[in-house]
């Protein structure tokens, strides 16, 4: 079976509209019938709003409403990367990512300790894979939270070039020239403390999450670089499509499949001996 992430444009309503008509009993013929606001998915009982402190951990707890009202169960299930839930924060000038799958509790509640690292306002992107997806196989819910104390602004570094995270260097060997909605390559050769290429074990179903946000507008888009033989690691955004792979060890073809032009950063998120490191680079994508 394929399994297959369709991710929404930004600006879409990221959920199902269930429209209710009522007042149309009756043998009344003089009134019109009422429209009912659309019911959609979204995020309930988020806490917190405001982070107290960075470098504590904080618990963020929520749940995903359904349009009947209840809490979602059940989430998608498997060995790829597109399962669950994926809570992932961002600072709004791209400074830092945290990206973790919380637990979903048996009344349909998640909770997850998160360390922020610094202060500032972090978009939260839950981007989520019911169990039984029928039209689209996940969409996402947004919410903002806001830790305490100021922040240092971040300055996003030239496209191209190399970040070492913990002695680990990766190196943009190659970038294609990329276009909003259009399938293209970025080469990223991983190399050791020791200067050989590194090994990357699979960490959530991928060998590498690529996640991408667009400066300003926080436009959001996740694919993923799998094993050999992997499945549920196609990303798709209108007609066209993105799989990302290893093409010799240490070296990932990440695949970029945006949808608007302008100035992006990804975050690379790989683990190599037992350390889960986030890569960042800035991409630039004409429109
Ligand atoms: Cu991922």
């Amino acid at each position: 079976m394929h399994r297959l992430c369709r991710l929404i444009p930004l600006g879409v309503v990221a959920a199902i509209a269930v429209m209710l008509v009522t007042g149309c009993g009756g043998s009344s013929s003089s009134s019109f019938p009422t429209i009912g606001a659309a019911k959609t998915y979204s995020i309930a009982d988020f806490a917190p709003a405001v982070v107290p402190v960075a470098g504590k951990p904080t618990t963020v707890s929520f749940g995903i409403e359904q349009p009947d009202g209840a809490l979602m169960k059940k989430f998608k299930t498997g060995s790829g990367p597109h399962t669950g839930i994926h809570l992932i924060f961002v600072r709004s000038d791209l400074g830092y990512l945290i990206h973790v799958h919380p637990p979903v509790g048996a009344d349909g509640k998640l909770a997850i300790p998160v360390t922020f690292p610094a202060p500032g306002r972090y978009r939260v992107v839950v981007d989520v894979y019911p169990a039984d997806a029928r039209t689209q196989p996940n969409f996402q819910l947004f919410r903002t939270i806001t830790v305490r104390g100021a922040a240092a602004p971040t300055v996003l570094p030239a496209p191209g070039g190399s970040v070492t995270v913990s002695g680990y260097r990766f190196t943009m060997e190659h970038a294609a020239k990329l276009k909003a909605i259009q399938a293209g390559y970025l080469k990223i050769a991983v190399t050791g403390p020791d200067g050989k290429p590194a090994t990357i074990t699979p960490w959530l179903g991928a060998l590498a999450h690529a996640i991408f946000f667009r400066k300003g507008t926080l436009d959001y888009f996740h694919t993923h670089v799998c094993a050999p033989g992997a499945d549920g690691c196609t990303s798709i955004l209108g007609g066209a499509n993105v799989t990302g792979k290893q093409t010799t060890p240490g070296v990932l073809d990440v695949g970029v499949l945006v949808p608007a032009g302008g100035t992006w950063r990804l975050f690379l998120q790989c683990e190599i001996d037992g350390h889960v490191l986030t890569a960042p680079f800035t991409i630039p994508v004409t429109p």
